[in-house]
């Protein structure tokens, strides 16, 4: 049975890629309702029609899916920051980063405006990290060839605050795809109900990328952060560290004895990646229930 990758949605018509050409498909209620709705990036099996036109059958098991914006086997979360205007909001990143990070996806930084700030200093922390980094500016395009050549083959989602620039870095990465995108965002502007709009665009026939609306209210639980004993795992320029803490259930929070507040202080750890964890770790934890 032929297989693909569905890249939109809307009103029971689904586009799938096939590898080549998208075909109009449509699929049973069964996977039209309720968690395991068809989303974006979701793999599929269907069947051909002799018009051409699809009929989808099974949704393949997912390597990772979300609800706001509902897209499914993200490789890359490509996470956009302005080095100023509006400046940066490094928890937010972290936040971002932690959610990419536990969902198994890789995670891109991209330090966009590098015209009118320097991106020195977040590049300092990231570079500490397993975090990509990619500085460019996005209204001229410099400085986005090498995120094109590492989103090569990956489905990849846009996440960051309003203003940093992720429209204007789609238009960068695929002139042709500008109509779209003003398109999608007039559709955005006009009101709150279509927000929910979530696609996955064609970028040189093998990266899929999502300009959504969404990750803007951080809900780690709606993410699947819901284990505060995980949240550790998303820093791990930390991880080796803990092997050495005095205790063997250690926090790293504000612990006695704890190795990762010992290698913040002798500068191996950015300090705002450990104000990050803490944060976070705190906040996954009041909202675990057991
Ligand atoms: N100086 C400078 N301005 C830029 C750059 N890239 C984008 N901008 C400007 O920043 C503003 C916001 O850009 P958008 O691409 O709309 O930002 P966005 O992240 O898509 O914002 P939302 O859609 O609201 O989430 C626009 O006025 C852009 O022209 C850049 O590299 N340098
Ligand atoms: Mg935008
Ligand atoms: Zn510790």
């Amino acid at each position: 049975m032929p297989k693909g990758i569905l890249l939109k949605g809307q009103k029971g018509l689904y586009a799938v890629y096939d590898g080549e050409k998208e075909i109009q498909c449509r699929a049973g209620s069964r996977l039209r309702k309720g968690d395991m709705r068809l989303s974006p990036g979701d793999e599929v099996e269907y069947t051909l029609n002799a018009d051409g036109t699809g009929f989808i059958t099974e949704i393949l098991p997912r390597r990772n899916a979300f609800v706001r914006p509902p897209v499914a086997n993200i490789d890359a979360f490509v996470i956009v920051t302005a080095a100023a205007s509006p400046d940066p909001d490094i928890f937010y990143l972290d936040s971002l980063c932690t959610i990419a990070t536990l969902a198994g996806a890789e995670v891109m930084l991209v330090i966009n405006k590098t015209d009118i700030a320097s991106p020195e200093y977040l590049k300092s922390i990231y570079e500490k990290t397993p975090v990509k980094v990619f500085c460019v500016q996005a209204v001229n395009g410099v400085g986005t060839e090498p995120l094109r050549q590492a989103l090569k083959g990956k489905t990849a989602v846009f996440a960051g605050p309003s203003g940093a620039g992720k429209s204007s870095l789609l238009n960068a990465l695929c002139p042709t795809l500008s109509a779209q995108v003003g398109d999608l965002s007039q559709r955005l502007m006009r009101g709150k109900n279509t927000t929910r709009v979530s696609e996955l665009f064609m970028l040189d026939g093998d990266i899929r990328l999502a300009d959504t609306p969404g990750f803007t209210m951080l809900d780690f639980a709606a993410c699947g952060v819901t284990d505060h004993k995980t949240v550790i795992d998303a820093f791990p320029e930390m991880l080796p560290f803990t092997e050495n803490c005095r205790w063997r259930d250690c926090a790293h929070t504000v612990e006695e004895g704890c190795a990762v507040i010992q290698a913040v202080k002798d500068g191996k750890v950015p300090v705002s990646r450990h104000e990050s964890f803490v944060r976070i770790y705190t906040e996954v934890k009041q909202n675990t229930t057991y």
